[in-house]
């Protein structure tokens, strides 16, 4: 049985997990950085060294490396992307871009010929960033975003322009419709690892994503008054970040009343102004994120946020002021990648379980222009988005050869 080479994999992520890493041993690559930079420079170096070809950066600069090892049809695209969250961890994104790489790697040297081609792909910009916009190259993919919306984000702290920022990572705007589309990607297959403590509970080291689940954000700002924080009597006082922290204890009120497991939310993001110890604030903006899969709790929950923030401006004297930044439904992975995953799985000896992905993922829009699906790996502890993400190398080998199997499962039922 044809084997992936776990040295080499292993090696891999430690390197690419040196770039952005911080004094604490956590990563900073959000997109646009300079570490984004080198990861995207370091992706295409090894590529270039072991494939001997060049990568193709599309207008939205994700990146591509096109292997033609089949037929001249669809391709079968394998990867996640490289950038990371603030103080995130090695794993989140690097691993499905390096094992992709690596299950390419196997294929070409046991000379395993395909009737389709297959595509390496390292997206722009999963996580949520400065620019205020996530999933960027996957949505530009799918074309849930337009070319015209780019110029309208700017980097929260540097004001560069989305488009420049794109630019700078090797895109360009312009070229727009050279985004590959529908007639290029016949499947697109995903490594992640899980973000969850449901693997370890279940004592596997793998399973197959059955849907993604839908995220839903909004950014909430408060307005208030700033005042003297000596001077101002409590009974005066028209604080925003009290608004602000209200809002945040209902949302959860609201969510915990909808009782129902795969509803969660976190207001992650925040910012208050003018942020000094002397003076009321006057401005409180924050993020909310909300992963919620059925349309009709949505709405439900949409309806009683309005209601008590209206009980919340009225008693603080604050404005509340919402806008829905993502509404991004659940998404059901394909098929033709669930049943190939799951034989992928239990050819390498292992029990094909399905899990809910409470995570959002690239897969998610590539799945509106392509047959899409996921593999998890287990997190250990259910740690993420934090420096103690960590997977075993044993699970790792695990699961790509799990991927192995299933690309070549997949290549055999696609239908075109
Ligand atoms: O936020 C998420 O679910 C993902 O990690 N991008
Ligand atoms: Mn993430
Ligand atoms: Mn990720």
């Amino acid at each position: 049985m044809t084997k992936i080479n776990i040295e080499r994999l292993m090696k891999n992520i430690e390197s690419l997990g040196t770039i952005g890493e911080n004094a604490q041993g956590g990563i900073d690559r959000a997109l646009g950085s300079e570490a984004d930079v080198l990861a995207r420079r370091w992706l295409m170096e090894y590529w270039k060294e072991r494939f001997h070809r060049e990568t193709k950066v599309d207008a939205i600069a994700n990146m591509w490396l096109h292997v033609e090892n089949g037929e001249d049809r669809k391709a079968i695209v394998l990867g996640s992307h490289h950038d990371s969250v603030p103080n995130g961890g090695k794993y989140d994104g690097a691993l499905g871009v390096l094992m992709a790489t690596e299950v390419v790697e196997t294929i070409l040297e046991q000379n395993i010929k395909l009737k389709h081609p297959l595509t390496i792909v390292s997206f722009t910009g999963e996580e949520p960033n400065p620019y205020g916009i996530s999933t960027l190259g996957s949505k530009a993919l799918a074309g849930r975003i337009r070319k015209d919306q780019i110029r309208n984000y700017f980097h929260r702290d540097t004001l560069e322009n989305l488009a420049d920022g794109i630019q700078r990572l090797g895109g360009d705007i312009e070229m727009w419709e050279k985004i590959p589309g529908k007639e290029e990607i016949g499947s697109y297959l995903e490594c992640h690892i899980e973000q969850g403590k449901r693997l370890e509970a279940m004592d596997l080291p793998v399973a197959c994503v059955s849907v993604i689940t839908g995220i839903y954000r909004e950014q909430i700002t408060v307005t208030g008054e700033a005042n003297h924080a000596g001077t101002t009597m409590m009974e005066c006082r028209k604080d925003a970040l009290l608004g602000a922290c209200e809002v945040a204890l209902a949302v959860e009120a609201v969510l915990l009343e909808l009782q129902d497991k795969d509803i969660v939310g976190t207001v992650g993001y925040i910012k208050n102004m003018p942020n000094e110890a002397n003076i009321i604030p006057d401005q409180t903006t924050m993020i909310l994120d909300v992963r919620i899969s059925n349309e009709e709790k949505k709405l439900e929950m949409q309806h009683q946020i309005n209601e008590r923030v209206k009980a919340i401006e009225a008693k603080r004297g604050v404005r509340v002021h919402r806008s829905v930044i993502l509404n991004q439904p659940a998404q059901p992975m394909s098929e033709v990648v669930i049943r190939a995953v799951s034989q992928g799985i239990r050819q390498t000896g292992l029990q094909p379980e399905q899990l809910i992905s409470m995570a959002g993922h690239d897969a998610s829009n590539v799945a509106a222009m392509a047959d899409s699906g996921m593999i998890f790996v287990r997190s250990i502890d259910g740690k993420s988005h934090c420096k103690e993400e960590y997977s075993t190398p044993e699970d790792i080998e695990a699961c790509a050869n799990a991927m192995l199997r299933a690309v070549q499962i997949l290549d055999e039922e696609m239908a075109e």
